[in-house]
């Protein structure tokens, strides 16, 4: 037993009292949370040259305590951080606070305080509780995003988008919510109204701040195989779907002049059926667009001033949908197809969007459905172009978008859609009045917003220079700390506005008066990049240090919920491209891996205050201990489904739990006896859970290593109690491997486990057993099946196999049911288990 093998643990005692004593929950906690802490143990070894892997949890909101949600994610994301250092890696697992954000600042206004006040209060109690649950994590690195440490860099990062012109400013009609009184990104907007507070959404024309997120559409896109396997279909899908990108082709329709009407640009649109370009019959575009009314003539004019009144407040899903009623404005004008000069009324209707392609359409009735029911609402021409196997929708007024052959479309007659698609491109391209084209669903990313607590964005507004970066040196541009109560709150424009003597500073490029820009960074830049920050998080001189950035990223394994398929992880993805980009990081995606764990549900249904059917995270712990709780929680169902918590038993975990730590205090032999000298069978089982759960672990089936886990238990006890006792070294060797595969998900009970067979702690950094592929061989023997005493027939059993297995695998043995069947059935069976059957019949 070499010196560093042996214990050192906070308090020593005697053997008396270790075998005296009672599994305590409460006992444990205490003693081994201190020691961790002390310890160190989970911080980095930055130094260390070990193999490295990064585990991130996505990090909390800090609205009140820990609840069960959360409970859920960390219990799971800390299973491969402590596996990997069991591995032997360097680990690191960092935590951090999301800390910008509305609900502190409508507690401020609601209780007149200011809102770092309620942030932090909770901040703290969300880390007293996080230490309480022995989330492995390097305390250390801890973060907040509402730090001036902090936000001095996110504003950087603003900046650092601005001079690669990522970053701009520009009018536009936005999402407005009419009670948080703030502009809302699209991803904000949930089936028209505010993902926050529910309150219907209206558009408002305003000034705003962008990033350009659209100039890396494609490379999120194709990055994206990168990630198959490794990340959630289905997160992948939706961000597919959100990028949604669309090939097609641009077609440019001259106006006819109109009497007394203005020369207007021809009108271009966005298409992905050029094929279709002879069924065009009308154009519509949308009625919001200031496009309308550059088109619209003056008699139509007021009409279309009244249709856009009634527009308000409709979602663009309401305004797309197929069966919605069509209505519109005839604008007065007539468009020319740019094959046959035909004369095409132009139109504004509420079903084209002016912030998706063009903001028009070709119309084509005869295969668009929406098309088609404007058509027949304004009683307008169907032209069929494509024959399909469909009925003609001249006929029965539902389009056909189908494949099939051209018709009534000259010199296309008879092709098919691809050839038809080129063809229509390439005469289109020849007379200079198309090309083929991409467009996409995605959207510039709106980051400014009209609230207080957030990063101030860090631009100066001049007279004569207009918009003056903030210079880096002066960074962070800090929030003033005066404002409290009834001041933060929304008047329709930025509460920042509303404080005179911080908004006023003199311009940092010509020195004259000049004005801060009054709005903060939407909390998703936030956290677009905060990951990083974790690398070097006391850094003064940078935004994250790139050396250590080139050790760790990517991160390895990913861990949070599924509500952040597309904005955070499609803005995380676009900060690291861009800081790929200006050559600071050397990945160009930030996670490798992602796990979306599934939601805690109470009695079929997600917790909520308005069905009581929340439970409290603090009174369960109390109740069963730390370590109950975070077990059931991954035994209850792979990771990635949902836990109810009214059909699992966190006593049921805490009894078992105990019956796993009365194991390690039933162990008497010295630490360092050779395993080998022990029970070959528990050795086997041993060494065969272990092989099992490594690739278990690899496969994220948590739930089943804890099955494995029991079942291990279970052979100890047995072997305890009926075969050499706790002096058999195979039974201090598997002890072992029970407190470390425990540690993964019961770190104090495994802390103590590990003490009590007089290991140095911590159990968290131990060296994971190395697997004996001999003792994975199953040892099996001959059995012979007699019939009436005559050797009839030979199988291969497993040494152990009980009397009853050998009696059934013998009687379904094809040749000796002949026998039965011929001799007049079975009479008795005798059995000497593993090598001899003998079947009696007649
Ligand atoms: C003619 C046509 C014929 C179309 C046909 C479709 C079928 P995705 O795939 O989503 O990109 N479109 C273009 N801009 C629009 C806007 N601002 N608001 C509403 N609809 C718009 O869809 C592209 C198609 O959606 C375009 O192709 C256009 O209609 C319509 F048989 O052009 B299509
Ligand atoms: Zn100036």
């Amino acid at each position: 037993m070499s010196e560093s093998e042996t214990r050192t643990a906070p308090v020593e005692r005697t053997t008396q009292e270790l075998q005296d004593r009672q599994y305590d929950v409460r006992e444990i906690e205490a003693r081994w949370q201190d020691f961790w802490e002390q310890d160190g143990t989970f911080v980095v070894d930055e130094g260390g040259d070990r193999e490295r892997r990064y585990v991130c949890d996505m990090f909390p909101y800090p609205s009140g305590d820990l609840h069960m949600g959360h409970a859920e994610a960390f219990a799971i994301g800390d299973v491969p951080a402590r596996y990997w250092r069991l591995r032997g890696y360097d680990v690191l697992h960092p935590i951090g606070w999301d800390s910008f954000g509305l609900p502190a600042e409508n507690a401020a206004i609601k209780n007149d305080a200011h809102p770092a006040e309620w942030t932090y209060a909770n901040i703290d109690t969300q880390a007293g509780s996080f230490k309480r649950y022995a989330i492995s994590t390097d305390w250390t690195r801890r973060l907040h995003t509402s730090d001036p440490e902090y936000y001095r860099w996110t504003q950087w990062l603003f900046l650092s988008l601005y001079e690669r012109g990522l970053a701009y400013r520009k009018d536009s009609p936005v999402n407005w919510c009419p009670k948080d009184q703030t502009v809302l990104a699209n991803e904000q907007v949930v089936d028209g109204a505010c993902e926050r507070c529910h309150t219907l959404v209206v558009k408002k024309s305003l000034n705003q701040w962008y990033f350009r997120i659209t100039d890396y559409a494609d490379r999120l896109l194709d990055d994206m195989d990168d990630l198959a396997d490794r990340w959630p279909e289905r997160v992948l899908a939706m961000q597919r779907n959100w990028i949604g990108r669309s090939q097609g082709a641009s077609v440019r329709f001259e106006i006819a002049p109109a009497d007394g009407g203005a020369e207007v640009d021809p009108v271009e649109v966005f298409t992905t059926r050029p094929d279709t370009l002879y069924g065009c019959t009308f154009m519509v575009v949308a009625a919001d667009a200031q496009l309308a009314r550059d088109l619209v003539t003056e008699e139509r004019a007021p009409e279309l001033e009244e249709y856009r009144r009634r527009l308000g407040s409709v979602s663009d899903i309401e305004r797309q949908a197929a069966d919605r009623e069509k209505t519109g404005v005839f604008l007065g004008r007539y468009a020319l197809h740019p094959l046959t000069g035909d004369r095409l009324p132009l139109w504004a209707s509420d079903y084209v969007l002016a912030d998706y392609g063009t903001g028009a359409v070709m119309a084509v009735p005869a295969h668009d459905q929406r098309d088609i029911e404007f058509a027949r609402a304004m009683d307008l021409p169907i032209r069929t172009v494509v024959r399909t196997d469909e009925e003609d929708p001249a006929v029965t007024g539902t389009a056909t978008s189908g494949d099939g052959v051209l018709i009534d479309s000259p010199a296309w007659e008879g092709l098919g859609r691809d050839e038809a698609v080129a063809r229509a491109v390439e005469v289109l391209t020849a007379q200079g009045t198309g090309e083929a084209a991409t467009n996409y669903r995605l959207r510039d990313w709106l980051v400014s917003r009209q609230r207080f607590w957030g990063a101030p964005i860090p631009i100066v507004h001049c007279e004569d220079c207009g918009e003056v970066p903030v210079p880096t040196d002066q960074l962070p541009v800090t929030l003033p700390d005066d404002l409290r109560g009834e001041q933060l709150a929304p008047k329709g424009r930025s509460p920042l506005a509303a404080a005179d003597a911080w908004g006023a500073v003199p311009c940092p490029s010509c020195g004259a008066a000049a004005q801060r820009d009054t709005d903060t960074m939407d909390t998703f830049v936030d956290s677009s990049w905060y990951y990083l920050r974790y690398l070097s998080p006391g850094d003064e001189d940078q935004m994250f240090d790139p050396e250590a950035a080139r050790r760790w990223m990517p991160v390895d394994q990913y861990v949070g919920g599924v509500e952040h398929a597309i904005l955070h992880l499609l803005y995380s993805r676009f900060i690291t491209k861009v800081l790929f980009d200006m050559e600071l990081v050397s990945v160009e995606e930030p996670f490798r891996a992602l796990l979306n764990q599934g939601q805690v549900l109470n009695g079929g249904r997600a917790m909520s205050k308005s069905l009581g059917n929340g439970v409290d995270l603090g009174e369960q712990l109390d109740a069963y201990g730390v370590d109950a709780v975070r077990l059931t929680m991954v035994f209850a169902s792979p990771p990635e489904d949902d836990v109810d918590w009214a059909d699992v038993s966190p006593s049921g975990a805490s009894k078992f739990l105990a019956r796993a730590w009365r194991l390690a205090q039933d162990v008497t032999s010295e630490v360092g006896t050779d395993p080998a000298d022990g029970a070959a069978g528990l050795r086997a089982v041993t060494h065969r859970t272990v092989s099992e759960a490594e690739q278990l672990l690899d496969d994220q089936k948590f739930n089943v290593v804890i099955a494995r886990t029991m079942e291990l238990v279970n052979a100890v006890r047995k072997e305890i109690d009926s075969g050499a006792g706790g002096a058999d070294p195979a039974v201090r060797e598997a002890v072992g491997v029970v407190a470390q595969l425990l540690s993964l998900v019961a770190p104090y009970t495994a802390e103590d486990m590990w003490w009590l067979l007089g290991r140095k702690a911590s159990v968290a950094n131990s060296a994971w057993l190395t697997v004996d592929p001999s003792l994975l061989v199953e040892d099996t023997v001959t059995a012979v099946v007699q019939v009436r005493g005559k050797l009839r027939d030979r199988l291969e059993v497993p040494a152990d196999i009980d009397a009853e297995e050998l009696e059934r695998r013998a009687l379904e043995l094809p040749k000796i049911r002949k026998y039965i069947e011929a001799d007049g059935g079975v009479r008795k069976v005798i059995v000497r288990e593993p090598k001899l059957v003998n079947v009696v019949t007649g």
